[in-house]
């Protein structure tokens, strides 16, 4: 007999197909009336599949007394009431590792974007004013100071990229990593006032909530360019605002929002800003990895063999 699971959100449609067919599924997301469908199935769901975005609380987990397993299509479990699992002893496994590529090319391409200004030069294009002018110039990205806030596993692979750029790395983190070749800077704020790109790729959650403050922003300075690929929490979105209407901070580049799908509406009239609609792992061969990571821990589970990537 297939294991009963709910699914809360819709994941990457050839892994949404592979659940059905390996699990038997119940699509919260599609349910008129979620709390019908989770009172209906209640005692039979024995894992639950979800992503970094929809809250799986500890009235959802305690509303499935025979949950066993979550696991996590993305790397972020911000969104998980951890501590409500352990407490019923509730495995839970994420999606890590199979995103690093993707998210540093993006976050490179977002670095370039910004300070090259594409976008805006694809706009400057197509509307024409090219017949009549030329763009004004641009900042050079080789050779500049790139402070990376999360030498973790996509922080590395980016430092990575960077380096190919002859860019002077430098981080912070929350101690020094052991044998890294970059410069550690013990003090944010100290990495961000000797930084000409910051990208920010911490964890969410109540550790790192606004890590990314006016101070901070300030210490960038109005050359500097913040890039955020971790989570619209890290950064105080009023405070760059803020900062990015003063001219007090340089210009950004965001792929996440505190309030995804919402994006402060003053953003959208800066020129200096690249917005992007949390694209850092969605490509089709990413997502697919990432599918196939996220399905085979459930499928780990069932059979009795060890967790592949466990969080707790
Ligand atoms: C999402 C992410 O997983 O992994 C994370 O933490 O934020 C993303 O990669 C992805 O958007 C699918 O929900």
């Amino acid at each position: 007999m297939k294991p009963e699971i709910l699914v809360v959100d819709p994941w990457h449609p050839a892994t949404l197909e592979a659940l059905d067919h390996q699990f038997v599924t119940n699509k919260l997301w599609l349910a008129a009336d979620g709390g019908a469908l989770l009172a209906a199935c209640a005692e039979r769901v024995r894992a639950i599949a979800t992503s970094p975005f929809p809250r799986v609380d500890a009235s959802l987990i305690d509303a499935l007394p025979k949950l066993e397993i979550i696991s996590c299509f993305g790397v972020g479990v911000d969104a998980i009431d951890l501590a409500a699992a352990k407490r019923r002893n509730i495995a839970v496994t994420n999606a890590p590792n199979v995103m690093n590529d993707c998210v540093a090319d993006l976050t490179l391409g977002l670095i370039i974007a910004v300070a090259r200004r594409v976008c805006e030069g694809d706009r400057f294009v197509r509307s024409g004013r090219w017949l009549t002018g030329t763009m004004s110039p641009t900042r050079k990205v080789s050779g500049k100071r790139l402070g990376i806030v999360g030498m973790g596993r996509i922080g590395k692979v980016i430092a990575r990229r960077a380096a190919a750029f002859d860019m002077a790395i430098a981080y912070h983190s929350r101690g020094r990593v052991a044998e890294s070749p970059f410069t550690y800077f013990e003090r944010l704020v100290d990495l961000a006032a000797n930084s000409d790109f910051l990208v920010v790729i911490v964890p969410g959650g109540k550790e790192t909530r606004r890590l990314i403050n006016e101070e901070v922003m300030r210490a960038l300075g109005p050359d500097g360019i913040l890039v955020n690929v971790a989570r619209g929490s890290v950064v105080d979105e009023q405070a760059l605002v803020k900062c990015l209407q003063e001219g007090a901070l340089g210009g950004a580049a965001l792929d996440v929002f505190e309030n995804e799908p919402k994006v402060p509406e003053a953003l959208y009239a800066m020129e200096n800003v690249v917005l992007q609609p949390h694209v850092g792992s969605a490509t089709h061969e990413t997502r697919t990895a990432m599918g196939r990571l996220a399905i085979d821990n459930l499928l780990a589970h069932f059979a009795g063999k060890p967790l592949l990537t466990p969080v707790i």
